[in-house]
């Protein structure tokens, strides 16, 4: 049977639809455009993540957090990679859609949707396309969302994660701007903190390249080290602390990446002190999380490894 037709048979069921812990807009987007055909309810293990906030909000989105998946007919879980994403809520019998380049869920799932393509919004939309489902603006802005996120605003995709961006937007009257307004920081405040951490950030020139190097003091680093990326930096990195937390990201110019093979996120996974935390993100943008550490003492560590390589 056609994972669609399985999709088709849940409609009406006690459902539950799943996302990974730390929710982004793929898999909240992709979440909620499943649920509002088969009829869902929407769950994650512990939290959503602060970007995807405003889809939530735009939305009206309900999330459960740590739901009880055994009190449902039907979960499907969706853009997760691993059990270890999904922690207590794992369920024990599960369908999964999914796009990670490696999935270790699939062993165990009943079965599901899986390819390696760009994010996991443009399988549902290949899935609710097949179920002549029908579409509207919030659906639309859902699915959009979850391919923004994961191109990471388009710097990278499959043909078909900018195809299916353009047929959602056509489809659901939608207009790229209706999109992007989602991500782009428009409290003061958060604005303020941007600008702050550009005015602090200290800047090394190693062989030629520029590398921007600040803190902020609002928990929002990726909107900060796009800022400094976007103001010229060929390594802009930001962190953020606060008590026990630490946070980092970084983004790496291409042209700099490719000259010196570097990877962004194997920079971070390799670097002095980060094996306290979660590294992740892909060759030219890389995240840091961690529980303690002294995020001074890391950047400078991040500085001192890109004076090696590039200096
Ligand atoms: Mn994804």
């Amino acid at each position: 049977m056609m994972f669609s037709e399985t999709i088709a048979k849940m409609k009406g069921g006690q459902n539950l639809v799943l996302c990974h812990d730390q929710a982004d807009s793929d898999a909240i987007g992709a979440a909620y455009a499943l649920s509002r055909f088969i009829g869902a309810d929407i769950g994650v293990p512990q939290a959503v993540a602060t970007h995807t906030h405003k889809l939530l909000e735009e939305l009206q989105i309900n999330v459960l957090i740590g739901p009880d998946p055994s009190r449902y007919e039907h979960v499907v879980v969706v853009d997760a990679a691993s059990p270890v994403q999904l922690g207590k809520s794992l369920p024990e019998r599960y369908w999964f859609i999914d796009h990670h380049p490696i999935n270790t869920l699939q062993e165990n799932a009943l079965g599901g949707l899986y390819d390696p393509v760009s994010s996991t919004c443009q399988l549902v939309f290949r899935l609710l396309k097949e179920l002549d489902a029908p579409f509207d603006r919030q659906i639309g802005i859902a699915l959009a969302a979850g391919i923004m996120t994961d191109t990471i605003n388009f710097h990278k995709g499959d043909p078909e994660a900018f195809h299916a961006f353009g047929e959602i937007l056509a489809r659901c009257a939608l207009t790229y701007e209706e999109v992007q307004r989602l991500y782009i920081v428009d409290e003061r405040h958060a604005r303020g903190a941007i600008c702050q951490a550009a005015l602090a950030a200290k800047k090394y020139t190693f062989g030629g390249y520029h590398v921007l190097v600040s803190d902020i003091e609002t928990n929002i680093p990726t909107f900060a080290a796009r800022a400094l990326f976007d103001l010229g930096a060929d390594v802009s990195v930001v962190g953020f602390a606060k008590g026990e937390e630490v946070e980092i990201r970084m983004y790496l110019r291409q042209e700099l990446a490719e000259m010196h093979h570097l990877d962004a996120a194997e920079q971070f996974r390799t670097m002095p002190g980060m094996d306290q935390g979660t590294a992740w993100g892909y060759a030219l943008f890389a995240g840091y999380r961690a529980k303690g550490g002294d995020l001074h003492v890391l950047l400078q560590n991040i500085v001192k490894r890109f004076e090696d390589l590039l200096g």
